[in-house]
């Protein structure tokens, strides 16, 4: 039954129609599983403007070696290779998960991700869920796993209330697994190449028809390899999704020569941003595609993209005293009030697409544009500011969600902009392909660079709407003539 009803909602997700409006994804689902996603950031694109997350790193071991891991950092199958984090006992982990929904009370969601495989630590792992089903029950749990360990802990998942769990799932393949992971440990022994590969493929599987089988809601992450994946990728998501899996986040390898990971050392590159969506496009045919994965580390705290474990670490914990039950109110209140806000853009947008003329013969190319914001679905962070700027097509077709650019931040503070010129002209570098970029202020030397790069920058939708924003300049952009037309006559389309 709860299997149909999850093949039921992956279908109805906006990404199988072509259409790419984030609010549609939430629109289509049944209610029950709205309810599970429409406040978890990464299930939900819409969400992760609204909502934050959490990890504790609570879990040390792994039970398989992935050629883009080094194990002095945290599992890279859901953080960016090169970063270490702080590990907790699951008694400090639950004092951290306390202290961080008191004082972030839009932190709906504590993912365990790390820095080992979750499920290879099942002690530490269980235990810290345990206590958190008993003690945070506003706390949605979610888990990350390489797979091996999951059929023989899906029972115990679903003891916890874990509604969402992660497989990276890179291949179907033995011959392809072989050459991604060099062994597994696996009752007892190390067995490497393909005999180690098939088995860790028919763990995930076997694990994924369980989960899905209970209810649980799984996202499949896969990491895309130039040269030894990235093909067969389109056939992991279509068989994941006949198997019921609610999401595929297709997500880039990172493979630095300084992180001293096998892919690393040998030279293998990462793809190409534009190769990166062309592939979640094509896997968009079959499967709802999470495009706004940010590789988080395994202790991450916040809004995706932001990181305030600083504000958490065990010493500063310490000293926080947390009345939560006082705090689960507060956290309601603000939850409601959030959830209600999206209802009423989602009847506001309905209603207008009801009255809204748009030609679909008469089409002018799509544009790519970046957006620099700090939350909450608005334009609202300053250029030079940005740590990342979120990029979206405009067409025809409405405005989509395409992905994010990571960049240094150049402007740091309040004081004077443009001083710090490489990391500027590495800014502009990472928006090539965008034909302009929305902030709420930009100084006078970046317009002049983004200007020469041919980015027009915008800084006339200030703390408005990202998507109506987006289409406004789109809109400009076609009655300026600047877009090539395939037809004489105007076209408009509604925020
Ligand atoms: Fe964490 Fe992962 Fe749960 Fe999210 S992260 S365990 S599903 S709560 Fe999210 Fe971070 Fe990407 Fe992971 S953006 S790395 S997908
Ligand atoms: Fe590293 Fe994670 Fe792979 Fe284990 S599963 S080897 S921790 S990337």
């Amino acid at each position: 039954m709860e299997l149909s009803v999850i093949e039921e909602a992956a279908e109805g997700g906006c990404s199988s129609s072509g259409c790419g409006s984030t609010d549609d994804q939430m629109t289509h689902l049944p209610d029950n599983i709205r309810e599970k996603v429409q406040n978890h950031p990464c299930y939900s694109e819409e969400a992760h403007h609204y909502f934050a997350r959490m990890h504790v790193a609570v879990a040390p071991a792994c039970n398989i070696q992935c050629h883009y891991c080094n194990r002095k950092y945290d599992c890279a199958n859901e953080s960016r290779p090169g970063v270490v984090s702080e590990l907790l006992s699951p008694e400090q982990a639950v004092k951290k998960v306390k202290a961080v929904a008191a004082n972030i009370p839009q932190m709906t969601v504590l993912g365990i991700a790390g820095p080992g495989d979750p499920l290879a630590n099942p002690e530490r792992t269980f235990d810290t869920f345990r206590m958190l089903s008993e003690q945070t029950p506003d706390i949605k749990l979610c888990v990350s796993t390489n797979g091996l360990a999951l059929p023989d802990a899906v029972e115990e998942l679903s003891k916890h209330n874990i509604d969402h769990v992660t497989i990276t799932i890179n291949t179907l393949d033995p011959e392809i697994g072989a050459k991604i992971y060099p062994w597994i440990y696996w009752n007892g022994r190390r067995i490497r190449g393909v005999k180690g590969a098939k088995i860790l493929i028919e763990q995930q599987q076997k694990g994924l028809e369980m989960l899905t089988a209970k209810g649980i809601l799984v996202k499949v992450n896969s990491v895309m390899i130039p040269g030894v994946n990235e093909d067969h990728l389109k056939e992991v998501s279509r068989v994941v999704k006949a198997k019921g899996a609610f999401l595929h986040n297709v997500m880039p390898l990172i493979a630095e020569a300084e992180h001293g990971t096998f892919y690393g050392v040998m030279g293998q590159r990462s793809p190409e941003d534009s190769e990166l969506q062309a592939l979640q496009d094509e896997c968009s045919g079959d499967m709802n595609m999470m495009r706004h994965c940010r590789q988080c580390r395994a202790d991450a705290v916040g809004l995706l993209g932001e990181d305030r474990g600083e504000e958490f670490t065990l010493d500063k914990i310490e000293e926080m005293e947390i009345d939560y039950e006082a705090a689960m109110e507060k956290r309601a209140v603000i939850h409601e009030g959030i959830i209600e806000s999206l209802n009423e853009k989602h009847a506001q947008k309905a209603a207008a697409a009801e009255t809204t003329l748009v030609t679909p013969d008469k089409t002018y190319r799509p544009v790519l544009m970046a957006v620099a914001t700090s939350g909450g679905g608005l334009i609202n962070q300053h250029f030079g500011h940005a740590t990342e700027f979120l990029v979206y097509e405009a067409s025809a077709n409405g405005v989509r969600f395409i992905g994010h650019r990571k960049v240094d931040q150049y402007c740091i503070g309040n004081d004077t902009c443009g001083e710090k010129e490489s990391a500027l002209a590495g800014s502009i570098r990472s928006l090539k392909g965008c034909e302009a970029v929305l902030c709420s202020k930009i100084g006078f030397e970046p317009w002049g660079l983004l200007e020469e790069a041919g980015i027009q920058p915008n800084g006339e939708y200030a703390m408005e709407p990202i998507e109506e924003a987006v289409l406004g300049v789109y809109n400009e952009m076609i009655e300026a003539g600047l877009l090539d037309e395939k037809s004489d006559d105007s076209q408009m389309i509604s925020a």
